[in-house]
């Protein structure tokens, strides 16, 4: 009888459940966002941060690279080459890592607090292009498939202010691309894009190595294609003219040297330093005012930075660790405090997510960090001169 009647309970539920074609969606704070609204029988998608297909922030995604049909404002571009490691492989993974890592960004609706800006909520068109196709069995190859791939999509109408006179050579204004790494490597292509773009740029390096080796001091350059590597791009890219004369500067220091000689031949290559331990007397607002005052708020800036940077108590899922670096609250607030800075464009590198906790500390703190550095953007607003201010 009692089973009888559990049994008749939840019949009368199911149909009822069934009967009910008015039901209202289940409805949370994010239900703004795109993954949300996806056509299907209830429209809102209970599971939606832990399950599909994971996109930076969960923008939404276009192959840009497969039609020139799309416009956006900002792109995230994937870029997984790591053939130019000295250490640990890895990086190629990087991309996808870091896309897992940014599943929760706006979870909550993704207002920045300290920025006071909500990147996911603006009349700027960010979206996720997808990755740049790399081979991994030819350096030379891959490096001018990244060059022609970050072109392709930096090289278009914006869908805002396409009108307008920008920053570009051309007078025009361009997109922003961020790109996941990949190895660092990926800087002296995405550089060279950047530089037909337009022309020689500021760039601000966050890294605990300089990049700036010789081929000869790093890795020997035993061949011309072993001699572009993550050690040597940024002096293949002083050489090549793609830097800004003595505007640019490194942040994070703390690798070991071949000897003085290396800092003398960073100069030359026309960045300024900033050590890592520098934060224990001058603090994160003394590191702040030193990037400032070197790469000024009118000078179109390029961003670069190595996960590394961080401790490796922060982030472990790196090529090349170095101990003594900044917490992720430190690097945060450094980067926050670039705010109102000319940002062209940025690139994140040498996550490999092999070497990440199962906590995925790594990939998360890569994603934070792009957070951090796409707010700034959007606050920005588009690259066309005069700019605009963002009520967001
Ligand atoms: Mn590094």
């Amino acid at each position: 009888m009692i089973t009888t009647v559990i049994g008749l309970l939840v019949l009368s539920a199911l149909s009822s459940a069934h009967g009910d074609h008015d039901q209202v969606p289940m409805a949370g704070p994010h239900k703004g966002l795109w993954y949300n609204t996806l056509p299907g029988d209830g429209g809102t998608q209970a599971d939606s941060v832990f399950s599909g297909i994971s996109t930076f922030g969960r923008l939404p995604y276009f192959p840009c690279l497969s039609s020139e049909d799309e416009s956006y404002d900002i792109a995230f571009l994937g870029a997984p080459f790591d053939t130019g490691t000295s250490y640990r492989p890895g990086a190629r993974f990087g991309p996808s890592g870091i896309r897992q890592g940014s599943r929760r960004l706006n979870l909550y609706g993704g207002y920045n607090v300290p920025l006071q800006a909500n990147p996911f909520h603006s009349d700027m068109k960010i979206m996720d292009c997808g990755d740049i196709p790399v081979t991994s069995y030819d350096n030379a190859w891959a490096i001018q498939q990244i060059e022609e791939g970050h072109n392709s999509v930096l090289m278009r109408k914006p869908f805002t202010d396409a009108h307008k006179v920008g920053l570009s050579r051309a007078g025009k204004t361009l997109p922003r691309v961020i790109t996941l790494g990949g190895d660092h490597t990926i800087t002296l292509p995405l550089l060279r894009s950047i530089n037909k773009a337009y022309g020689p740029v500021t760039v601000i390096h966050f890294d605990s190595h300089l990049d700036t080796w010789k081929p000869k001091v790093f890795g020997g350059s035993p061949s011309q294609v072993a001699a572009v590597n993550h050690g040597t791009y940024f002096y293949h890219a002083a050489m090549e003219g793609l830097l800004k004369n003595d505007t640019n500067i490194h942040a994070g220091i703390r690798t070991t040297l071949s000897g003085p000689s290396d800092y003398e031949n960073d100069g030359y290559c026309g960045f300024e330093i900033v050590e890592a331990r520098e934060i224990d007397t001058i603090g994160t607002d003394g590191i702040i005012k030193k990037i400032r005052d070197r790469v000024g708020t009118e000078n179109p800036v390029y961003l670069s930075i190595d996960i590394d940077t961080l401790d490796p108590a922060f982030a472990p899922a790196t090529g090349t660790p170095e101990t003594g670096g900044w917490s992720t609250r430190e690097l945060r607030t450094i980067i926050r405090g670039l705010d109102g800075l000319n940002f062209i464009g940025a690139d994140i590198v040498e996550v490999a997510p092999a070497y990440d906790t199962n906590a995925e500390l790594s990939t998360m703190a890569a994603a934070d960090v792009l957070y951090e550095v796409l707010t700034i953007m959007v606050k920005k607003g588009p690259l066309s001169v005069g700019g605009r201010s963002h009520e967001l």
